[in-house]
């Protein structure tokens, strides 16, 4: 083992002094200091301090696999030994990143046989922007550009990516969204359903797309994007009324369809993609994380034959990133892909793992404090409030119960996340059924105690 650290207080200082971290109000977390994560296996983290954690979020919806498979050290040190870069810019390419577009192109579902390597999902989307404005322009239609998407959808927090995004912090922060792309409402039955009964509201949601298509012109759209369930927008499962719908619109105004499968990719919702959950059949699907169990950085944009075809034989697409097919990224790719299928990480998670889960994580709902339970493979959610017959909020600024709820489950060593007020898992596919246990037990106690304190704090009676 190597134990080379510093003593937690020092590297929390020096954390604080030279390290800045996304999406973190850094002069809060200084003075606090941040938990120091030393060292993970399986499902579990270790901090500098030795407490075990339960990863309730593998990572950040990434480490599908699990922490420490040796299986995919080996293989990128092996890479690194053979060829640790070359480019595919240049007329050349090389076996990783050749053997990894074929694998995925035999994955994917329907005529989704060709990949365009990126480095990550928000430069995933851009490459997804870029690529269907190109493909419009080739064949005659520069001004078919808008791009419609979701509020509180997530695609990333680059310009094209934050811009994709419905987040309204993001939006407020550089001059986002850049021109050309228009949002709609999310199908988040919950907050936003009223009295509508969630199938008809589901289609409700849907049609907004079509209203958004014919009020702009549907030769000006290019594109609709969006996740099969909303991850960073609080894992919101939509009706079942509303794929269908959305695919009908697509195909009926001649709109590309592009599912950003990042989180939902790779066995998050039980199968290998969510469109195969949700009976969806994109144009382009964009992935990362899962890609790679998040062992190494890689995004990839799976296209269409037909999409393929056109940008194949257009101007040349001037699009690509130094790291685009990285050979040691593809290599760990290609393992990482070997083990979710040889092992049948990915059927053992959807047939044992899911239904084992989703009766405890439902039973959730009769906590005093959580009114929808929700969840879809491995990854779930709960709404909480102060009262569920209303499905109403809580009075309080957005998020402060939430917070409250995330800080004593980091308090009961288990990762599991707040967006507002809801709570969200996401665990590695490899958890067993004593860790669901494990899990369970520690975000009741994180609930009941939660609870306690919103009422010590006059937050709900
Ligand atoms: N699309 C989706 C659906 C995502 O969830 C991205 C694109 C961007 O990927 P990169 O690799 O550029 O981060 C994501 C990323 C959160 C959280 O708080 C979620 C993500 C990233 C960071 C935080 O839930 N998802």
């Amino acid at each position: 083992m190597r134990e080379n650290q510093l003593p937690t207080a020092e590297l929390q200082a020096l954390d604080a002094a030279h390290h800045m971290h996304p999406f973190t109000d850094g002069a809060a977390l200084n003075r606090k200091g941040a938990r120091i994560i030393t060292r993970a296996k399986g499902v579990w983290l270790t901090d500098s301090e030795g407490e075990e954690i339960l990863d309730g979020m593998a990572g950040l919806w990434c480490v599908n696999v699990g922490y420490g498979r040796e299986e995919l050290a080996e293989v990128a040190a092996a890479q690194m030994r053979d060829l640790a870069f070359y480019n595919t810019f240049f007329q050349t390419s090389h076996p990783p990143a050749i053997k990894l577009a074929k694998r995925l192109a035999d994955l994917a579902p329907g005529p989704l046989n060709h990949v365009f390597f990126n480095g990550s999902g928000s430069d995933s989307n851009d490459t997804n922007l870029r690529m269907v404005r190109h493909y419009w322009a080739a064949l005659g239609k520069p001004e078919k550009s808008v791009v419609i998407s979701r509020w509180n959808g997530y695609h990333g927090s680059t310009m094209g990516g934050g811009s994709l995004g419905g987040m309204k912090g993001i939006h407020a922060q550089g001059g986002l969204p850049i021109p050309g792309i228009t949002h709609i409402d999310q199908p988040d039955w919950w907050s936003e359903g009223g009295d509508m009964a969630p199938e008809e509201f589901g289609l409700a949601r849907a049609r907004l797309l079509e209203r958004k298509i014919l009020e702009i012109g549907a030769d000006k759209v290019a594109a609709f994007i969006a996740e099969p369930v909303q991850g960073a927008g609080g894992v919101i499962i939509p009706p079942a009324t509303y794929w269908p719908e959305i695919q009908r619109i697509c195909r009926e105004y001649g709109i590309l369809l592009i599912v950003d499968e990042v989180i939902t990719g790779f066995g998050r919702t039980g199968n290998w993609f969510g469109s195969e959950t949700f009976g969806i059949q994109p144009d382009i699907m964009t992935c990362a994380k899962g890609l790679t169990s998040g062992y190494i950085p890689m995004g990839a944009s799976l296209v269409s034959d037909q999409i393929a075809e056109v940008i194949n034989n257009a101007d040349e697409f001037a699009h690509g990133y130094t790291y685009s097919g990285h050979p040691v990224a593809a290599a760990v790719a290609l393992e990482n892909l070997r083990l979710l299928d040889e092992e049948g990480i990915i059927d053992r998670a959807r047939a044992e793992i899911a239904p084992y889960l989703k009766a405890q994580w439902e039973a959730l709902a009769d906590h005093p404090m959580v009114g929808e339970a929700k969840i879809v493979g491995l990854m779930g959610s709960i709404a909480l409030t102060p009262d569920k017959a209303a499905r109403a909020k809580f009075a309080a600024k957005e998020g402060t119960v939430g917070y409250i709820c995330r800080e004593r489950c980091f308090a009961n060593n288990l990762i599991m996340r707040h967006v507002g007020d809801r709570m969200i898992i996401s665990p590695p596919l490899v958890i067993s059924k004593d860790e669901v246990d494990i899990l369970i037990a520690r975000a009741r106690k994180s609930l009941d105690e939660g609870h306690a304190k919103a009422k010590a704090e006059g937050l709900m009676a």
